[in-house]
């Protein structure tokens, strides 16, 4: 037997669609599964305990989706929790633990080895879990199980991540309550393809999909909307890092959609690059069911673009919000304020720009999460000793370790940089801010990290991206 365990506990709760595809993979490769979801119980260590007191797993799969926050000055850190739930099933089972997820996959070989873990996948797990368990079953020969992290004579070693070019992804969807999820969490992710390839300067998605783009079938994807419409849930989210790349597939999604009225029965939310996009997508995406759009707008400062190597330009931002205007679509533009080279005068020149093209939202993040393996760590390796780097902001003592919430905000942006954005901000009420360090000063951010606002909010029936449903209760 195969165990499967969602460790996410965040709030509002998210549905554990990595798990849950691996979950249905497994099964159809006919292993037996059975699943322990910690998301939605008021009492993990217990449901933990009597779980597995109940069952004999062959191998424990954990799921680990976020490493930590990824916001400034919050920081919060995961990993030492996830040591403990691995501990604790040390002591109630004998079984192999095995770890994956998108945020683990960053950090895969630390991981492993900071939780004491058997195993981890980088990358894929629907193929890989399959491989492992009967790799355990029969000869233990662990080379040729792709993503694999494990140990050989008590050394790591990292099989080639699994990211599989071809990708079919089960659309069933049925193993997690999803029903409840959505009641909790106000909507529910779906994907249409894996990988990223354009090069931004700090994100680590290349890291955990890889840097090629795998696509989905569109009736498999239309399939998937169609099961869990069947479920009661009706407001999606999509977990491509960006649905538009590459254009032509989000077009033939949006005309599969189309052409099952699915849009007539759903609605959802997407993350969009800026370019490409234009009246035909934005057309095709409304008639499918988008009603918002989440673009990765970064910055209006032609010299931060080019710092963070967007292709974009503040036009095309421009042109962005005017399109989604005309299509009735809502949509929110994400800044990342303080990379290298941020100064007053380039903050306030997003800010103003943003202040005079009105998109529904924008959410003014500041501090870039550095993470090891992207342009951010090299553009800081070329900054001289990190101890004596003004731009660096952390939470924990010792030695600089970007496994650990590491942060950058350009120097040139003073003592109190959230200050300094906030008076450029100026109360327009468009902008979620960036949160102060100061403890107590009033959080008008959008953090989703434990957000008792939006908890509330859909508790109360509110549905949607969360950047939407705060939106609302500001007008409210
Ligand atoms: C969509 C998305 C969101 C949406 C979610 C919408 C929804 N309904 O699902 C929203 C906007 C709500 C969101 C919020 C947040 N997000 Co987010 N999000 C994403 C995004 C784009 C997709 C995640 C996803 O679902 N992928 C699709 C699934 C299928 O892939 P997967 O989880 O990786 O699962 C596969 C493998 O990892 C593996 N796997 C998974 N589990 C297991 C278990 C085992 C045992 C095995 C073997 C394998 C395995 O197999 C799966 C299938 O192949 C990613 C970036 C990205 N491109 O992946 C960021 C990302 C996951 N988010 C991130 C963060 C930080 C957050 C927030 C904490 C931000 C915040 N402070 O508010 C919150 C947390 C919310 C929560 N409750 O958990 C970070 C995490 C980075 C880190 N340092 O850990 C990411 C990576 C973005 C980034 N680069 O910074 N997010």
């Amino acid at each position: 037997m195969l165990t499967l365990i969602n460790t996410n506990r965040m709030t509002p709760a998210i549905g554990p669609i990595g798990l849950e595809y691996v979950a249905e993979a497994a099964a159809a490769a006919g292993i037996d599964v059975h699943v322990i979801d910690l998301g939605l119980s008021d009492e993990p260590e217990t449901l933990l305990r009597d779980e597995l007191s109940r069952h004999d797993p062959t191998l424990i799969g954990v799921s680990f989706r976020n490493v930590d926050d990824c916001f400034w000055p919050s920081a919060e850190w995961f990993v030492p929790d996830l040591s403990e739930t691995v501990q604790q099933m040390r002591t109630l089972s004998d079984a192999p633990v095995v770890l994956g997820g998108v945020g683990f996959s960053i950090f895969a070989d630390r991981i492993v080895e900071c939780t004491g873990a058997d195993f981890g996948i980088r990358g894929d797990g629907e193929q890989a879990i399959v491989s492992l368990y009967r790799a355990l079953q029969s000869t233990r020969d662990f080379d040729n199980v792709d993503g694999l992290v494990w140990r050989r004579d008590g050394r790591i070693v990292c099989n080639r991540p699994a990211w599989p070019v071809e990708l079919s992804l089960p659309a069933r969807r049925r193993t997690f309550d999803n029903g409840a999820y959505f009641a909790r969490g106000g909507q529910c992710g779906f994907e249409t393809k894996r990988g990223c390839n354009r090069q931004c300067l700090y994100c680590a998605d290349p890291l955990s999909k890889g840097a090629a783009l795998r696509v989905r079938e569109p009736a498999e994807v239309a399939d998937e909307i169609e099961s869990l419409l069947a479920q009661g849930v009706d407001v999606f989210h999509t977990c491509d890092a960006e649905f538009n790349i590459p254009r032509s597939h989000a077009l033939a999604v949006c005309e599969e959609f189309a052409r099952r009225s699915l849009g007539d029965k759903a609605r959802w939310y997407a993350y969009l690059a800026v370019t490409p996009f234009d009246a035909e997508l934005a057309g095709a995406m409304r008639k499918a069911g988008c009603v918002g759009i989440n673009f990765t707008g970064d910055s209006a400062s032609g010299l931060m673009l080019a710092t963070y190597r967007q292709p974009h330009r503040s036009e095309d931002l421009a042109q962005a919000v005017r399109v989604c205007r005309d299509n009735g679509i809502k949509v929110m533009i994400d800044l990342l304020l303080g990379g290298p080279g941020e100064t007053p005068e380039t903050s306030k020149t997003t800010i103003d720009f943003f202040k005079q093209v009105k998109p529904d939202c924008v959410g003014a993040s500041l501090g870039v999460r550095i993470y090891p393996g992207t342009g951010m760590a090299d553009v800081l390796a070329g900054e001289g000793p990190l101890e004596t780097n003004s731009a660096l902001r952390r939470k924990y003592d010792g030695e600089f370790d970007f496994f650990r919430p590491t942060f950058y905000i350009s120097s040139a942006l003073g003592p109190n940089p959230a200050r300094l954005v906030k008076d450029l901000i100026a109360g327009d009420e468009r902008f979620f801010e960036p949160m102060e360090e100061e403890v107590g000063a009033a959080a008008t951010d959008h953090n989703y990290n434990d957000n008792t606002d939006l908890v509330e909010a859909i508790r109360n029936g509110a549905r949607g991206a969360y950047w939407d449903i705060l939106r609302d209760l500001r007008g409210e």
